[in-house]
């Protein structure tokens, strides 16, 4: 059954059973006070806007048994997969890595790392951990999609321009239809959501399609 969604740049066909919400990155550490986006000088409460969207189109998704993924952004202890190009970049507060109120920042099985309560995975969905900002690097998670016969993706969480935009174009090149729900997404800087969603969607779609969670929810039922 194909699910036809008002979109821009023109409407979004969406397959029932085969498009995987995604939600990209809702962890504590970029969502909370003390994590590595207010090491980077961020205001986190910018991104509080997203959760009530994500969370009712979790809901929708449940409910038809439809697939879910969720990504942590989190490298492993030994920071072996975190590069000097990343870790040694700017000159944060503190670095991926050092220690936190909520543990190593950005490291896998920290605190910090934990999707926040409102968004906790369900049983049996997917949880990857990348080590970059694209959901595809080093992941295996192609494979993963492809052997489940996922084909869509729909595209949520934080933040718009870095790890949902990277993801996303990653997904196009690799063949999926994406469609990003605009209040489902936040980011620090609210200029570059905004051009992010310009940029996607601009010349004929040309990374996929934006809409928003109302016109997505109303058009599943
Ligand atoms: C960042 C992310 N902003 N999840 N990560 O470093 O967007």
């Amino acid at each position: 059954m194909k699910h036809r969604i008002a979109a821009r740049p023109f409407d979004y066909t969406l397959a029932a059973g085969a498009t995987a919400l995604v939600v990209i990155d809702m962890q504590r550490d970029f969502i909370e006070p003390g994590g590595f986006g207010a090491s980077l000088g961020n205001d986190v409460s910018r991104l509080l806007p997203a959760v009530a969207p994500i969370a009712a189109l979790l809901a929708a998704w449940r409910t038809r048994g439809w697939p879910v993924i969720h990504t942590r952004e989190a490298h492993r202890a030994d920071l072996s997969d975190c590069p000097p190009a990343k870790r040694l970049r700017g000159n944060p507060a503190r670095r991926i890595g050092d220690p936190g109120s909520m543990g190593r920042l950005l490291v896998a099985g920290e605190p910090g790392t934990e999707i926040i309560a409102a968004l906790s995975p369900a049983p049996g969905e997917t949880v990857i951990d990348k080590p970059g900002k694209g959901m595809f690097w080093a992941t295996g998670l192609h494979e993963a999609l492809q052997s489940r016969g996922i084909t869509h993706l729909v595209f949520t969480g934080v933040t718009t321009e870095v790890c949902v935009q990277t993801s996303m174009r990653e997904a196009n090149d690799r063949g999926y239809e994406c469609l990003i729900v605009a209040d489902a997404t936040e980011s620090y800087f609210p200029e570059f959501k905004a051009a992010a969603l310009e940029m996607l969607t601009a010349q004929g779609a040309i990374v996929g399609w934006s809409t928003d969670s109302k016109t997505l929810l109303a058009a599943l039922y």
